[in-house]
């Protein structure tokens, strides 16, 4: 069998339907392969970023894996956000890169390259994979193919890489005469099970932190976790979503840019219940001594994220999320807190959640206005996925993810042009979602050429531009620190906003305005969103901003724009 055949036949085994990629000389053999093969198909994208960031869409909703290919040389590199996008924020990936015929290749040659667009693979990926080989034994190939994919499931998961020259990949092998992988399972951590049950007891104003940690393991531990507790949850920016929004003490987002009512509930509780959150300084701010007054049992599958954190206040607990649910569920009858917290925790949800924030501090609306259309229009099933940005905060303190709805956003990384190559992975795992891709003007142009593929493949896809004509984020920071100066965020300093309708025209799709007076023009909105894919451009004119956010000095109950000090102060002492 031609090994590139065999890969195709092994990643088909392993449940694959679509392999995102850009063609090269390097990676034709594979290509060829999965054009030749039934049931898996090879998705020919218009940037290796799409592919990248495409397998990372498919994975989410598959909870399987994605699978990226491209070319040597300036392929590879051109994937290498979607890898590092891959790696900070777990998401299991397989990406395999054609390399020149090892032949060619110039090993440890005191060289820069011997083959046209030869490039060290396996160096430039160390650092943001799991696991990167270069595969130049062919009587390898099974067991690199087995290891990397049990390495990119296993926890912590993430991308892993595999460089496969030329030549490899078009000789004959015998797979089943081939050394195989056999797993090892990793061991985890023992934790102290007594201790942590003996702080759940004894806390009076304990909150549930769920992070992006639980994407893969299994939500319904955590519904089942709250129906019995009754205890207040917030979520990380990678959490949103995965916990019901409708639940009676949900408080919405921490952090940087978290809502007003989840930062103070947090700063105010004794213990909290973290899982799946790396509690990075954009959750509990560079002032974090509102975390350092209290008890967190931080639950994580990583052993080193837990040791290598600066709190010192935690109770490390090494285990599945699901399993460390499961576990307390067993070890409580029945449990209840304080009363009074939880008044207190309704109090601070009807008066300061974000519609409150919208109309009490926020001058421009437009951006807010057009996020509660969306929560006006979005069905049960839809998925949003979100760009980095003024937009990508709009969407995270606004949106109201309910039902089976989903919120994918990056984390780690926040790449622009993130949210429309990955609402196409996702639009090939499961074509019966609709799905909403959030983006600003500056991630729309960088994704720009993944448009394409949204009419090409007629996906279940609209693009949400919110059009504010500037790089918004980055002009909320001139404003604070330098002076108001735009440079390079505005057309006066030197950046232009592209003319969208165009754009959507130009690449197959429908183009839909949305002005401050259509907001309520209810026939026209219901026409736009029901069509099945194009651009729908949100016009915000002026100055945007996002509120509330935290000033770098501040404790998390302290966002801007700031409450009266005496208003602040009687709520801090409420309970
Ligand atoms: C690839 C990349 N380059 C630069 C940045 C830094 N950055 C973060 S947000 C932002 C502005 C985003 O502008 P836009 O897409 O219009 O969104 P807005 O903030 O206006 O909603 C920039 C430049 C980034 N995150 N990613
Ligand atoms: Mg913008």
């Amino acid at each position: 069998m031609k090994a590139s055949d065999y890969i195709v036949e092994y990643l088909k085994s392993q449940g694959i339907k679509y392999v995102f990629g850009y063609i090269g000389g390097m990676i034709t053999h594979i290509v060829d392969s999965l054009d030749n093969a039934e049931g898996i198909d090879y998705i020919q994208t218009y940037h290796e970023q799409t592919a990248a960031i495409a397998a990372e869409g498919y994975s989410i909703e598959t909870k399987n894996f994605g699978v990226a290919i491209s070319t040597s040389g300036p392929g590879v590199t051109n994937m290498i956000t979607g890898i590092a996008d891959a790696y900070f924020d777990s998401i299991p990936t397989l990406f395999i890169s054609g390399q020149v015929n090892t032949h060619e290749y110039k090993y440890d040659l005191p060289i820069r390259q011997r083959g046209f667009q030869e490039m060290d693979v396996v160096s430039l990926c160390k650092p943001i994979t799991k696991y990167a080989n270069l595969v130049d034994d062919v009587s390898l190939l099974r067991y690199e193919l087995e290891k990397a994919i049990h390495i990119a499931k296993s926890p912590r998961m993430g991308p892993v890489i595999l460089d496969i020259p030329m030549n490899i990949q078009k000789m004959e092998i015998e797979p089943e005469s081939m050394l195989s992988y056999s797993k090892s399972i990793d061991k985890l951590k023992e934790w102290d099970k007594s201790l942590v049950v003996e702080k759940i007891k004894n806390s009076k104003r304990p909150i549930l932190l769920v992070g992006g940690g639980i994407r893969y393991d299994k939500k319904k531990e955590v519904i089942k976790f709250l129906d019995k507790f009754q205890i207040p949850v917030v979520n990380s920016l990678l959490g949103k979503g995965l916990v019901d929004e409708d639940y009676h003490y949900y408080l919405g987002m921490i952090g940087s840019y978290g809502n007003r009512c989840a930062n103070i509930a947090i700063a105010k509780s004794d213990l909290i219940i973290c899982i799946g959150s790396r509690l990075d300084t954009r959750q509990t701010g560079a002032n974090f001594s509102c975390f350092e007054d209290k008890t967190i049992i931080h639950v994580d599958i990583d052993i080193n994220e837990l040791e290598s954190h600066k709190l010192k206040n935690r109770i490390l607990v090494n285990a599945y999320s699901s399993d460390f649910l499961n576990i307390i569920d067993q070890e409580f009858e029945s449990y209840s807190c304080d009363n009074s917290w939880l008044d207190f925790i309704v109090y601070l949800k009807e008066n300061y959640n974000q519609e409150k924030e919208i109309q009490r501090f926020v001058e421009n609306k437009m951006p807010y206005l057009s996020i509660q259309t969306l929560n006006h229009y979005s069905k049960n099933d839809d998925v949003f996925t979100v760009d980095i940005g003024q937009n990508q905060m709009w969407a995270a303190q606004t949106l109201k993810i309910k039902g089976n709805q989903t919120f994918i956003t990056s984390g780690g990384l926040a790449p622009m042009g993130y949210s429309i190559p990955c609402a196409i992975g996702h639009g090939f795992a499961n074509p019966k979602k609709r799905i909403m891709a959030i983006v600003g003007d500056g991630g729309f142009m960088i994704s720009e050429q993944s448009l394409y593929m949204i009419s090409q493949y007629d996906l279940n896809v609209l693009v949400i531009l919110l059009n504010n004509s500037s790089l918004g984020m980055i002009t909320q920071f001139q404003t604070l620190y330098f002076n108001s100066n735009m440079a390079g965020t505005t057309i006066q300093g030197g950046y232009r906003a592209c003319d969208a309708r165009a754009v959507a025209l130009s690449h197959g799709l429908r183009y839909f305005l949305i002005e401050e007076k259509d907001l309520n023009n209810r026939a026209y909105l219901d026409q736009v969103f029901s069509s099945r894919n194009g651009v729908i451009e949100f016009r915000i004119e002026n100055l945007s901003t996002v509120s509330p956010k935290l000033e770098f000095d501040q404790p998390i109950y302290n966002p801007f724009p700031y409450l009266p000090e005496d208003e602040l102060k009687e709520l801090l002492n409420r309970t």
